[in-house]
């Protein structure tokens, strides 16, 4: 099978399928509302979809808990909805790649009903069944939502691991016929004529058999599960046999992971992945990449966990994101302003993202600035990571408005309100009260009010998309910082031959200038873009209003 790599010169937006658009009126988006809104993305300019989970499944962990891989969950629509989804993607020179769940399904697969009704049942190795120690569980592991990651089961006198949520068993990928089985799924959605994958804790699938304690100060036994002994193995079969007859592409998402670990799940003719999510400029505010442990930003830190990826990987090819479902919105993040300075953070954030080299990914919402959700109480959010979160700080007795601070700021709903199409009550999304509450803020950011804005945050991103696919520098240009140690001005240069792309962004509220060193003579520069009307590069300096990004080109 040739392989276009196509997947270099993608755009891809992501959809969150419950919150995006509701077409019957049950509050909860679905496949027909997607297809209703194609003509939208295409014309924002994307040219591939990330759809997150749509199979049947009982929605604990909503989607990412599957009890049946070949099957759409009805709410969603029909397998015939998928299909003329597919067919009307394709036929706008959309792409769909499916998420692909496969370290755990849920605990309502056939699988694991039967696993769990006896020893000897021949699904019983399809996950990890093991005997306590006494009454406590085989080992002091810990789920990636808090709390222990073992759960006992009467019936059988035995524990089963799941990382994730207690409906979330992990499966049992030393088992041959478990990667079979992922074999056929994956064959299933490909012939169907899917173009690929985003594969969810990719890196969890091989756990260290000794199944012993760990050391960790967080995720206890995540060494003996991240990136584990086989994981290399199973993801080299599954593509040799699988994916490679296919044109398809895989992201892997992978958290915890190095360089050298990025090289080998994605490095050149490693046969594994395309590429991966790497988590290290989202993990920049917080203490050991854990939300929860919120850190003070600094503009230096996010520039270092840039610069790392865009120069040490080497072989690979990078994702390129701020946003996605499991993070909170990106306005009013990394020091910039959800409100005075909005529009043009947002602009400015997405901006400086997705001049750099590899494969932007955009979150629904994103392109109109949305912000996090204004949820006036918990009972309000409905995600099963906060309220497990919240049961586990309180255990620590760490303080109550720090936990609460902490919850509001980290919740994974933040990202998950109702996509914004316009200002009616429940902004265009749903004619009936949606799952989860509808930001107040759809008065005035919505995409109707986007389209007709000439200076809308979704105009501009539509500029910055045709921007990026018209120059080929932005592909394949060497990416340089050129001042990583500036506190408030980010500056990378994209460069190839004799030409040059500079672009330079202000991450502070206040008025820069910022003063040029001799090599930075830009005096012959166009400006191809900016959120502000009117810069004027002076041969010394260049003056940033707050959030300003400026995109030079000497050409
Ligand atoms: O997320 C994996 C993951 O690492 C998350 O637990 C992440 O640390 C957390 O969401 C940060 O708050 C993937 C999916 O993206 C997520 O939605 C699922 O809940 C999870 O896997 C289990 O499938």
């Amino acid at each position: 099978m040739k392989h276009t790599n196509w997947y270099k010169d993608a755009v891809i937006y992501q959809i969150y399928p419950r919150s995006f658009k509701d077409s019957n009126g049950d509050g909860f988006g679905d496949i027909p509302g997607i297809i209703s809104k194609l003509d939208y993305l295409k014309e924002l300019g994307v040219n591939c979809v990330w759809l997150s989970p749509v199979y049947n499944s009982p929605q604990a962990d909503n989607g990412y808990d599957i009890s049946d891989y070949c099957s759409i969950y009805p709410p969603f629509g029909t397998m015939d909805d998928f299909d003329l989804m597919l067919k009307e993607m394709h036929k706008r020179g959309i792409r769909l790649i499916m998420d692909l769940v496969v370290n755990h399904t849920s605990s309502e697969h056939p699988w694991f009903i039967e696993s769990r009704k006896s020893k000897d049942n021949p699904y019983r190795d399809f996950y990890i069944w093991k005997k306590g120690k006494g009454k406590n569980p085989p080992n002091n592991w810990t789920s990636f939502f808090g709390g222990k990651a073992w759960e006992y089961d009467e019936l059988t006198d035995e524990w089963y691991l799941r990382i994730f949520t207690k409906e979330q068993p992990d499966l049992n990928w030393e088992n041959p016929k478990v990667r079979e089985e992922v074999k056929k799924i994956l064959k299933f959605w490909l012939d169907k004529g899917v173009d690929g994958f985003r594969c969810d804790v990719i890196n969890l699938l091989s756990k260290d058999q000794s199944f012993k304690s760990g050391h960790e100060l967080l995720v206890k036994g995540s060494s003996s599960f991240v990136n584990g002994p086989r994981i290399h193995e199973f993801l080299n079969n599954l593509n040799l046999s699988v994916l490679d007859n296919y044109d398809c592409m895989t992201v892997g998402e992978t958290c915890f992971t190095t360089l050298e670990d990025a090289r080998m799940y994605a490095g050149k003719d490693r046969h594994e992945l395309n590429m991966i999510f790497n988590f290290d400029h989202t993990s920049v505010d917080n203490y050991l990449g854990v939300k929860w442990l919120m850190r003070k930003f600094k503009l230096v830190n996010l520039k270092k966990a840039f610069d790392k990826w865009q120069y040490g990987n080497k072989e690979g090819w990078n994702s390129l994101f701020i946003e996605n479902h499991d993070q909170r919105r990106s306005v009013g993040r990394f020091n910039t302003s959800s409100t005075t300075y909005r529009k043009e953070s947002s602009k400015m954030l997405a901006t400086m993202c997705y001049l750099q080299k590899g494969t932007p990914f955009i979150y629904q919402g994103q392109e109109i600035g949305m912000t996090n959700g204004d949820f006036a109480s918990l009972d309000e959010i409905q995600d099963t990571e906060t309220h497990t979160i919240n049961e586990t700080m309180k255990k620590m007795h760490l303080p109550k408005s720090y936990i609460k601070k902490s919850l509001y700021n980290g919740t994974r709903d933040n990202a998950r309100t109702p996509m914004q199409w316009d200002d009616s009550k429940y902004a265009g999304f749903s004619t009936k009260i949606p799952w989860l509450k509808v930001n107040e803020n759809k008065s005035f950011i919505n995409v109707k009010e986007s389209l007709i804005d000439e200076n809308s945050i979704l105009n501009y991103f539509k500029k910055l998309i045709e921007f990026r696919k018209n120059e080929p520098l932005i592909k394949d240009g060497v990416y340089l910082d050129l001042d990583p140690k500036n506190k408030n001005v980010y500056i990378y240069s994209r460069k190839k031959d004799n030409e040059e792309i500079v672009c330079i962004s202000n991450f502070s509220d206040r008025t820069i200038k910022y003063k040029l060193k001799k090599n930075q003579n830009y005096k012959d520069y166009q400006i191809k873009l900016s959120n502000y009307q009117n810069n004027e590069i002076d041969s010394s300096f260049i003056t940033l209003k707050p959030y300003e990004v400026v995109v030079l080109k000497n050409k």
